[in-house]
């Protein structure tokens, strides 16, 4: 969302200033707030801009809407509709991660992802786990959603996932 020319966040400081030196603005600093990222270059303040949050906490179809936080759920997202292209139901099912519109949810889509995560968490994404269990072995399928469940609990109660 975009105000001002170039006062994005309407703060009556010029986008430039509110960017940290390190990402090619003036902000003499290295926290937000107030000197704020720029990972994406575009020379907006990253908290201006609001990508990759696609979903709340709903992890199947039908989903919830954005949430207003970019997150692991919002790598779910991605996930699921990541290989099929319009007019593939999984496509539709996950449009939102078609993030350059080009009618398929592909790598590029992730890669995009990633940077909006960056943008909104000011760190790399770290891919957790414990989906990749029913890649791994169908039958491993009811252990895999157990271990979703466990590892949406400790989101919930901002306990970190034990690193395996
Ligand atoms: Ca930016
Ligand atoms: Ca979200
Ligand atoms: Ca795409």
């Amino acid at each position: 969302m975009r105000r001002g020319p170039n006062d994005c966040n309407e703060n009556q400081i010029p986008d430039e200033c509110d960017i940290q030196v390190a990402f090619g603005g003036f902000c003499e600093g290295t926290t937000y707030p107030p000197c704020d990222t720029d990972y994406d270059g575009n020379g907006v303040p990253d908290h201006c801009e609001t990508c990759g949050d696609f979903v709340g906490m709903a992890t199947t179809y039908p989903y919830d809407g954005p949430d207003g936080t970019v997150d692991v759920y919002d790598y779910w997202y991605i996930h699921e509709g990541i290989g099929y292209c319009d007019p593939h139901s999984k496509y539709l099912e996950h449009i939102l991660a078609d993030m350059d519109g080009d009618g398929c949810i592909t790598f590029v889509d992730y890669q995009n992802w990633i940077m909006c995560y960056r943008m909104a968490n000011g760190k790399d994404f770290v891919v957790p786990k414990a989906k990749l269990l029913p890649k791994v072995k169908p039958t491993l399928w009811v252990a895999s959603v157990a271990s979703r469940g466990r590892f949406r609990d400790r989101l919930i109660t901002g306990r970190r996932p034990r690193q395996t």
